[in-house]
């Protein structure tokens, strides 16, 4: 396992607009995104970046637990103050900037499995998760999280609703976790910027959505749908084409690994 690489040193120069303009690094926290969420709430200005070496109570969506053993992973959460144009698109410029990074720096294909797990040879390497707080009606803050699987044997984690894999593992040598977060800030910092232009990073993130043209059964609430994976739409919703011949709009829910019929 690569050593304790970070924190990062302080990034500067034309990459650095907003994302990355102050880091913060923990080596142990409950989660980055408590961090940057009560930096958020004592009025810090958005771009700020925590990371993290380990994290004791890791989040993933709904509640669900992010494994990460002790200075394996990027763990990363953004302080973002977007438009309410910008907020729907932070996800989807974060599972692409993602991508590009880990492309970037390992020379792997890296695609996403909607509405954003990011996949290496169809293997969750990352997850995304934005947490968001409102203040009266309107959005106060954004705090997008990232984790990363660097330097990780897969096996290591706990059990996994999706089979997960590691940039090390895939790659067959350690990953330099430094430059992996160097690399991802720059492109978070550029993709949030476009998200103003909606459909450069629409365009982008669905591009690389593994996920279309496949036959899915998705888990929508409660509801388990089933059927082609025809589009998405401009709000980054699942457009699920029903043997029925219906049109199912899902703004939200989980691709299952498993195709109809297998188990
Ligand atoms: C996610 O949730 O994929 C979002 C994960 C975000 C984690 C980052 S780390 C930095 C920041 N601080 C935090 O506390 N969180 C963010 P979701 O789609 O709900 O996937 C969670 C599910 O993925 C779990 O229920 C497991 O089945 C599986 N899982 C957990 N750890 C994993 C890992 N390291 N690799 C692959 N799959 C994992």
């Amino acid at each position: 396992m690569a050593p304790d690489d970070l924190p990062l040193p302080p990034l500067s120069g034309p990459d650095v607009v907003v994302i990355g303009r102050r880091l913060l690094h923990y080596p142990s926290v409950t989660s980055t995104q408590d961090v940057a969420r009560d930096a958020g709430r004592s009025g810090e200005p958005e771009g700020l970046v925590v990371t993290a070496g380990q994290q004791t109570a890791g989040r993933g969506r709904l509640g669900r637990r992010w494994e990460a053993p002790p200075g394996s992973s990027l763990l990363l959460s953004v302080l973002l103050r977007p438009s309410p144009q910008a907020f729907p698109l932070i996800s989807m410029a974060a599972g692409l900037a993602t991508c590009l990074a880990i492309e970037d720096v390992t020379g792997l294909a890296a695609r996403l499995k909607w509405p954003n797990d990011v996949l290496v040879h169809d293997r969750k390497v990352a997850g995304l998760l934005v947490e968001s707080e409102a203040l009266g009606e309107s959005l106060d803050f954004a705090v997008l999280g990232i984790g990363v699987n660097v330097n990780l044997d897969p096996r290591d984690l706990g059990a996994v609703a999706y089979p997960a894999g590691s940039l090390s593992a895939e790659a067959g040598r350690p990953v330099d976790r430094t430059a992996l977060a160097r690399s991802l800030i720059a492109h978070l910092d550029r993709q949030y910027r476009l998200a103003g232009d909606g459909n450069a990073v629409l365009a982008g993130w669905k591009q690389r959505l593994a996920t279309l043209g496949q036959r899915v059964q998705v888990f929508a609430g409660d509801v388990l749908e089933e059927g082609f994976a025809e589009d998405v739409d401009s709000g980054g919703a699942l457009l699920l084409r029903r043997d029925d011949g219906a049109l199912v709009r899902l703004p939200a829910g989980e691709v299952t690994s498993h195709p109809p019929g297998a188990d």
